[in-house]
């Protein structure tokens, strides 16, 4: 150990964890005199208020206040794409959780027992919850949009083949361990400082300062870290750190708002649940020829993201494949159910079950495997996707093929098909899976970061970015970004808490973008300091040529030779000779651009890809079954920190075939949730996640527009588990040749024994 007061490993967020020192929201001591925050929610799903009177609960044990629309001193108005949502009901309430008034009092308990005094008269109105009758009924969020290429219409004649079907896929609940919270702070002169459970930070800011007619510098938002967010804090954080900024301002004391388990999963939104048609033509030899998808995504009762996820589903309608002649159209339809949100994959996911539905369906009626099909129409360096960006250097074939030599595909088919020849009762299935996710928003001007450093004449190292570290690792990654810019010991660097007031405007930690954006601000950002302090090292070595200085692991060379500098002793002399240590960076991503009208551009700065084989055992007789495998060969490129991209690459596995599988939202007729404990949603635990479960990186790939050439991981690995899908798909035809078997998921154990057992599908 050298003596330099460093920042020890431990003190970064994995090893807290498995301590179970990492502090959350509801984990921080709140000052004295702290009020505590409980939610009423509409009881209905679809209603005009006749009557709504809180004057009741102000009367009952420990409460401090109750507010309604008519309380918000602001706009009551938190929609961040569309203005569609209330923070607090007014008129009309429009799905069941929908927050309607908040009660304060001296503690969560005596909050919650006041709820019963809120007096709330609605009469009914239709509800709609299936967005193909909302559809009908031309309730839109926005207008439908179209992406297409060549000309289908005139492509059909073309074909040999051409099938067609309808793939319904369900809502996700997030389950991020740590519930949605907030902790308003009053301060001094009207300010206010808001600690979130949140991926975006500014948005929080923003929609704050909406609610409370103030100016954004009044409001500061603070993010330590979260229990996960997995896209579900993306926007939907926003209500609870407005209603407790609400309190805390209204009341002039500090009001803290943590949703309990089972209000967070009846009061926020979910993956949201699509329906859709397809309509696939190819050639004998299995070439894909034409496309036709339409969707329609449940978007619940506001807008929220679900334009911009809706677009992403248009972007990914392909998947991993290049088509010729496209059509794809989809439509945000609005329906009586909160609002679904962002959940890893944003609305891809979707739209890559409904290509490989399509081309399981193909692949039947052609007499070839799937993955024959999938083989022979994967994406390569030059092929146009219909939104008009050219394929380039996403790897989807190398790592399609790494993974069947790898993985032994050959042979497992053979074993596969013995095992199914020699099994009655019990079928084997295999499918590959391959993944192309484009990163960068879909939405430009949120392809932007800015970094603050900070040198301390000790050496150690702040950096304050805009990412949002929720499990994730990018603490860790931007500390690894630091050292490496600077060639310093990585515990020299700490990462701050992010706050709107250290680095402003930023982007909600999203879109698998956290490292991307905010490492190549924080790199530009130590950049900057470190060509001033290679000056500062020229002069103090009495040299004339900056350029000729270098750092490497705390060592101060010139000309390629040691000099008497140590990191150490060159900052305690820049800071002599008053040279600033401190520098403020901006990235934005170069080279992105589309045109809405057209709907043809260059979106994404890169495509994340690789390919997963997934290998099932069902059990016929019971409809359960097995994951024994899911094994991918995944293009990361040089990894920043090996520990957390596995992590990642293996939770997004599980996560996703946890989506395909057993986990099921279900409502019942009135639009209330019928899975709204962990009792009742059941998510994949250790027993049932694959037995194998491996992750090989292409290590040796370069990516320009990524930090130090890696890619982001957060969320493409999620769409390897659409593979266990199929898998099972291909396991239930072994038992089950004749007949059509439906494409709806999750597959759960029932649903697989009904279509095994029955004479049609469900
Ligand atoms: N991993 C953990 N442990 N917890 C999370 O909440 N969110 C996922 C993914 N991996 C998440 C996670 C989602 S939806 C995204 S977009 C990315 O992480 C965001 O972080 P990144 O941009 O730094 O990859
Ligand atoms: N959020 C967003 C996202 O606002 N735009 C996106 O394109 C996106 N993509 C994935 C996840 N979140
Ligand atoms: Mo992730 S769905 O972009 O938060």
């Amino acid at each position: 150990m050298s003596g330099h007061p460093k920042h020890p490993d431990r003190l970064l967020d994995m090893a807290l964890h498995v301590r179970g020192e990492s502090r959350y929201v509801d984990d921080l001591t709140p000052p004295a005199g702290t009020l505590h925050a409980a939610v009423f929610s509409s009881p209905v799903a679809h209603g005009r208020i006749r009557r709504l009177e809180v004057s009741k609960v102000l009367t009952r044990p420990g409460v401090r206040g109750a507010f309604t629309a008519a309380d918000v001193p602001g706009e009551n108005q938190i929609g961040g794409i569309l203005p569609d949502e209330p923070l607090l009901a007014q008129g009309e309430v429009h799905c069941v959780g929908e927050p309607v008034a908040l009660i304060v009092a001296d503690t969560a308990r005596l909050a919650r027992a006041a709820l019963g005094a809120v007096e709330l008269e609605v009469e009914k109105l239709p509800a709609v919850f299936d967005p193909r009758e909302a559809f009908r009924q031309g309730l839109l969020i926005s207008p439908a949009r179209t992406f297409a290429i060549g000309d289908v219409d005139a492509a059909w004649k073309d074909c040999d083949v051409v099938v067609e079907g309808r793939v319904d896929s369900g809502g996700q609940e997030h389950v991020y361990l740590e519930t949605q919270a907030a902790l308003a702070l009053p301060g001094e002169g009207g300010s206010l400082k808001v600690i979130s459970a949140t991926q975006g930070p500014t948005g929080v800011q923003k929609a704050v300062a909406r609610v409370l007619g103030l100016p954004m510098h009044l409001v500061e938002v603070e993010v330590l870290r979260l229990g996960g967010g997995f896209g579900g804090k993306e926007d939907q954080a926003t209500p609870w750190a407005c209603l407790a900024a609400l309190a805390a301002f209204r009341l002039g004391r500090p009001v803290k708002l943590v949703l309990q388990r089972q209000e967070d999963m009846r009061l926020t939104g979910k993956r949201h649940p699509y329906s859709s048609d397809f309509r696939l033509g190819a050639a004998y030899d299995g070439r894909l020829l034409a496309y036709q998808a339409s969707f329609y995504q449940n978007s619940g009762c506001t807008a929220d993201l679900s334009t911009s996820i809706l677009e992403r589903t248009l972007f990914h309608a392909t998947a991993s494949y290049h088509i010729p002649n496209v059509r794809a159209t989809g439509a945000c339809c609005r329906t009586n159910l909160p609002s679904n949100t962002a959940f890893r994959g944003f609305g891809g996911p979707q739209a890559m079950l409904v290509m490989e539905a399509a081309i399981a369906r193909l692949a039947e009626s052609l007499g070839l495997s799937p993955a024959a099909v999938q083989e022979r129409n994967l994406l390569g360096d030059g092929d146009v996707l219909p939104y008009g960006q050219r394929f380039h250097g996403g790897q989807a074939r190398r790592c399609w093929q790494t993974a069947k030599t790898r993985y032994h595909l050959e042979e497992r088919r053979w074993q596969v098909a013995e095992f199914n020849r020699t099994h009655l009762l019990a079928k084997k299935g295999l499918a590959l899976m391959p993944v192309c996710f484009g990163i960068s928003f879909t939405n430009q001007t949120l392809n932007q970061a800015g970094a603050l450093v900070h040198v301390y004449t000790d050496g150690s190292v702040s950096l304050a970015t805009g990412a949002v570290e929720m499990g994730q690792g990018v603490h860790r990654k931007l500390r690894e970004v630091a050292a490496r810019a600077f060639s310093i010991d990585r515990e020299r660097v700490r990462l701050q808490p992010t706050s709107t007031a250290q680095v402003p405007n930023t982007s909600p930690t999203a879109a698998s973008t956290g490292t991307d954006l905010n490492g190549r601000a924080a790199e530009l950002a130590c950049r900057a300091v470190l060509e001033r302090l290679r000056e500062a090292a020229a002069r103090e070595l009495g040299k004339d040529r900056p350029q000729k200085v270098e750092i490497r692991e705390e060592q101060v060379y010139y000309e390629g030779r040691p000099t008497s500098l140590t990191w150490e002793r060159l900052v305690a002399a820049a800071y002599a000779r008053r040279v600033s240590l401190s520098a403020q960076a901006h990235y934005a991503t170069p080279g992105i651009h589309f045109d809405r009208t057209a709907e043809k551009g260059q979106p994404f700065a890169y495509h994340a890809c690789g390919t997963a084989v997934c290998e099932v055992t069902l059990d016929c007789l019971r409809g359960t079954y097995t994951v024994e495998a899911v094994e991918a060969v995944h293009d990361l490129g040089p990894s920043l920190d090996a520990a957390a991209d596995r992590g990642q690459a293996e939770g997004g596995i599980v996560q996703g075939l946890g989506w395909l599988t057993v986990e099921e939202v279900l409502h019942a007729g009135d639009g209330s949730l019928l899975t709204s404990a962990l009792a009742s949603y059941k998510v994949p635990d250790i027993h049932f996640a694959p037995r194998r479960l491996e992750v090989q990186f292409l290590e040796d790939t370069v990516n320009p527009l990524g930090v130090f050439n890696a890619k982001a991981i957060g969320e493409p690995p999620f769409m390897y588990g659409i593979g266990v899908y199929f898998a099972l798909r291909a396991a239930m035809r072994a038992f089950r040749p004749d007949g059509e078997l439906a494409f709806a998921a999750p597959l759960t154990p029932e649903r697989v024994l009904m279509q095994l057992a029955g004479e049609r599908p469900l």
